[in-house]
């Protein structure tokens, strides 16, 4: 009888102590951030590192931000908040006026358009406004003079 307890003691500290490592684990992702140039690619990795992402890589042509990152560190929105709160936009949050006026001249982007402004630019530019097929504006700009239809 004492060994079946034994035996049923380590029986249980075995699956108790049985390690579920998910703090280890490493998440990718990629992150649209809006920016121009070299300088911009410095200040949004910066950013991106400061808060914890254990690699950052953004790419100035796609505008896309490759970030891996401990989830037991840090997050997505913690990113982008550092990303934001140096002048950037990025897909979740959109950077003050104040920060983004504190940029360089030449990392004066095209800001990111508002959730509003997308879906007007869409509405603008849809096939039965435009008449012209797979027509886009870029912004409202181009929806106002309908010079999106145009191209
Ligand atoms: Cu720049």
């Amino acid at each position: 009888m004492k060994t079946f307890y034994i035996a049923a003691a380590i029986f249980c500290s075995a699956i108790f102590t049985s390690p579920v490592s998910a703090q280890s684990t490493v998440t990718k992702e990629s992150i649209k951030v809006w920016g121009n140039c070299g300088m911009c690619k410095k200040t949004i990795e910066k950013s991106a590192k400061a808060a914890g992402a254990s690699t950052a890589d953004w790419n100035p042509e796609t505008q896309v931000l490759a970030v891996a990152y401990k989830p037991s560190k840090t997050s997505s929105s913690q990113i982008q908040k550092a990303i934001a709160g140096a002048g950037y936009d990025t897909e979740g949050v959109t950077a003050n006026d104040a920060a983004y006026d504190n940029l360089h001249g030449c990392c004066k982007y095209d800001r990111k358009a508002t959730a509003a402004e997308t879906s007007d630019v869409k509405a603008c530019c849809d096939n039965s406004t435009c008449g012209k097929e797979g027509s886009t504006c870029k912004d409202m700009a181009g929806c106002k003079d309908k010079s999106c239809c145009k191209m």
